[in-house]
């Protein structure tokens, strides 16, 4: 049976501190990402680019937050386009723009999820935690800021009321290696399951996904994947505002996209942070296609047997 993909473009970049994400709906695009969906045998829908229009600016009491009202207009916007994608297309695709998308994907796919009444899970694959409230970041940079935000933490009072948020316990950090005092609290508090790095290197990167894999099985979950390019080392994905070296490597970022691919878990995906200004001839862009084709069936030879 035809399965079916919507890709849907959220060219967002006020979230980060420098531009560029703008282009990346475009960048993605023009690499052929839905040229590889469709040969892959998946009906593809394009959903176009969402847009916000222009917003009144919006102060808070912390003065570092810059963009607010962008913010906030992208995560309206995105909740209602992701809730509708999720009801229409087996799994939809949501691509960025930066980070700070994934707190209105994020919380149209609970939404969605609320209404098949199953739990939803986050594999959020990233450099960064992500775990700022308005009131912890000091960079101001809301993209660092949506994991905060849909888990339901405080001080989010000028973000859009959540109508449904995910429980912590469900999230699966990977690829971490850049945490701010507040996020480490944070991380402590509410116990998230963070793989940094450190713990990748030690452990590899198929364990701790075989298991987190294993649990949403058992409880018939939603599978949401946040696939922020700075997952990704430097080396091989250049096009990122804020490098942080140590990252996942090719063959690493492709073997958690094929047993992905192979678990048949995964229901919505955000491609992030790709900045195409940084890029050096498209070489990010055309990998983050070439992952994506790894998540969606592309494989180098058939296995005769599951892994689990
Ligand atoms: C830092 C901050 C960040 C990128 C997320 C970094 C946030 N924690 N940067 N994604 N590229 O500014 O809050
Ligand atoms: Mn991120
Ligand atoms: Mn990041
Ligand atoms: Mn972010």
């Amino acid at each position: 049976m035809t399965r079916t993909c919507s890709i849907l473009g959220a060219p967002v970049q006020t979230g980060a501190s420098q531009p560029g994400c703008i282009m990346g709906p475009a960048s993605l695009r023009t690499a052929g990402l839905l040229r590889t969906l469709a040969d892959l045998g998946w009906e593809v829908t394009d959903l176009g680019d969402l847009s916000i229009g222009a917003q009144e600016p919006v102060t808070h009491a912390n003065p570092a937050i810059h963009d607010l009202a962008e913010t906030r207009a992208w995560i309206e916007a995105l909740s209602e386009a992701a809730f509708n994608a999720a009801q229409t297309h087996d799994r939809p695709i949501f691509i960025g723009g930066d980070h700070a998308l994934a707190a209105g994907t994020l919380s149209g796919i609970a939404r969605h999820a609320a209404t098949q009444a199953r739990p939803l899970f986050v594999l959020w694959l990233d450099a960064h935690p992500d775990l700022h409230t308005l009131r912890t970041t000091t960079s101001g940079n809301l993209h660092g800021t949506p994991v905060a935000y849909v888990t339901g933490q405080p001080d989010f009072d000028a973000f859009p009321p959540l109508e449904a948020s995910i429980d912590p316990a469900n999230f699966c950090m990977m690829g971490i290696r850049s945490v701010d005092p507040a996020e480490r609290e944070r991380i402590a508090k509410i116990g998230m399951e963070v793989h940094d790095m450190r713990a990748l290197d030690e452990t590899g990167v198929l364990a701790p996904l075989r298991a987190f894999l294993a649990r949403v099985r058992a409880a018939n979950g939603l599978l949401h994947i946040s696939f922020d390019v700075d997952f990704l080392d430097p080396e091989i994905a250049p096009a990122v505002g804020t490098t942080v070296p140590g990252g996942a490597t090719f063959r690493e970022a492709h073997l958690i996209m094929e047993e992905l691919c192979d678990s048949e878990l995964v229901t919505s995906l955000d491609l992030v942070e790709l900045n195409p200004f940084l890029d050096e001839r498209g070489r990010t862009a055309k990998l983050i296609c070439d992952l994506t084709a790894s998540l969606f069936g592309r494989r180098v030879l058939d296995r005769m047997t599951r892994s689990y």
